[in-house]
């Protein structure tokens, strides 16, 4: 498959018999026509159908905020509360307008059905407002809007006092790795959304690099692009090739490649640790093992259909974009294209599914069945739904 044909994929409207069915709904809320009890709808988002076409975004942004500050504070559950609870709030095909209208609902706690309330009846919810408005917050979210700033190293830092970009840099202890030297160094570029035209150039861009080594190679435009969002914060690509053993082979080809034309502004190159005796993973949320680049890449204008979106005054005619390619052996692509697919609510949910409703291990790079003890194969992400006794969910419909 190669970027393109998938990307078209991502573009076309789901097909007729699937276009506004939203699974386990009833017939009654798909028509828009008053909320009946929601019994049905799914506690796993990977049994329920999310399009980018989000009807309940004041909700959800709330939810998320909340969620955010309780990953700021490690508070792993609460975070997960609030996720669940945006993401149930993404899937409907109707806006909430009063509490009553979510009675039966799965995934509403307490908490968020307060504030839930809270913005149905006023407009806004104080406990969001707070958290905005909070110096605390603010901070975590301003430093972790930096390439190679996790909330750990955030964290560290407002313990510290720190306050601005301005008392990092003039921190005299604080020694900075390469990650966030490039982060501080491209910040006005990355922190700025990328394009679907943009990671369309940048799939034009690999798949010549590809072409000059081989004919055998497959590479995919995964994560939120190949979900149909028309922005993101990176452009994620899978790379492989028929050839087993060669995909490693591929991708440092490509970065060599992209070295030459002076594009690489950042490059991290973690080599593979894929080795079928380590697995199934033990770990609920592990990185995958195979080859993986992170990069910022410089883009020109020039190669973007209908140019680059710049800021006024801006006339250098290239901007940096982040740019992650992972590259599993092709005996393991449907797997790592599901993974890299995501959302990252959607994967977390077919890994619970797996494990809880299927006595099955779920992750990048397998689907092991405990109960038989095997591995079970999968040349597709149907092949994975199937095994799962899932309905397929398509890219466009994983945005939970
Ligand atoms: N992912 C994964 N393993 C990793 C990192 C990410 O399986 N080590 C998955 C989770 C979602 C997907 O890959 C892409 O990750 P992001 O780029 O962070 O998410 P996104 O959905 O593409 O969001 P955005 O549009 O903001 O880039
Ligand atoms: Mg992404």
């Amino acid at each position: 498959i190669s970027w393109f044909t998938e990307s078209m994929r991502v573009g076309m409207p789901a097909p007729v018999e699937n276009r506004h069915v939203i699974q386990d709904t009833p017939p009654a809320l798909q028509e828009g026509l008053a909320p009946t009890p929601m019994a049905l709808i799914s506690q796993y988002a990977c049994k329920r159908r999310t399009s980018t076409d989000n009807k309940n975004k004041i909700l959800t942004d709330a939810f998320e905020v909340l969620a955010e500050n309780y990953k700021f504070s490690d508070n792993k559950s609460s975070c997960l509360v609030f996720s669940r609870a945006a993401s149930v709030l993404k899937s409907l095909p109707w806006t909430v307008q009063s509490i009553e209208a979510t009675q039966g609902l799965p995934c509403l706690r307490e908490h968020t059905k307060a504030v839930m309330e809270e913005i149905l009846q006023f407009g806004h919810s104080f406990e969001v407002e707070r958290t905005l408005s909070s110096e605390r917050y603010q901070t975590l979210k301003l430093f972790t809007s930096v390439f190679g700033v996790g909330p750990k190293t955030a964290e560290k830092w407002y313990h510290r006092g720190l306050r601005s970009f301005r008392d990092i840099l003039a921190e005299p202890s604080i020694q900075l790795n390469r990650m966030q030297q490039s982060g501080f160094l491209y910040y006005g570029d990355i922190s700025r959304v990328v394009t679907k035209a943009e990671a369309q150039a940048l799939g034009n861009i690999i798949d010549e690099a590809v072409r000059l080594i081989t004919s055998d190679a497959v590479t995919a435009l995964t994560g939120g692009f190949r979900r149909g969002k028309e922005y993101g914060h990176d452009v994620d690509f899978i790379v492989t090739t028929h050839e087993v053993g060669k995909e490693e082979f591929v991708l440092r080809h490509i970065i060599d490649c992209f070295k030459k034309q002076g594009i690489v502004l950042y490059c991290d190159y973690q080599a593979s640790t894929f080795h079928m005796s380590k697995l199934p993973c033990q770990s609920f949320e592990a990185m995958d093992y195979y080859a993986k680049c992170f990069l910022i890449l410089r883009l020109e204008a020039s190669q973007v259909d209908g140019g680059l979106t710049c800021d006024e005054g801006d006339n250098r005619g290239w901007r940096a974009v982040r740019v992650d390619l992972v590259s599993p052996p092709m005996d393991r692509y449907a797997f790592a294209l599901l993974g890299w697919t995501g959302s990252t609510q959607f994967d977390r949910d077919l890994r619970r599914f797996a494990r809880f409703e299927r006595k099955m291990t779920l992750d990048n790079h397998t689907l092991y069945d405990t109960t038989k003890g095997e591995f079970l194969t999968a040349r597709s992400e149907e092949d994975i739904f199937a095994h799962l006794g899932l309905e397929y969910i398509e890219p466009w419909q994983r945005n939970a």
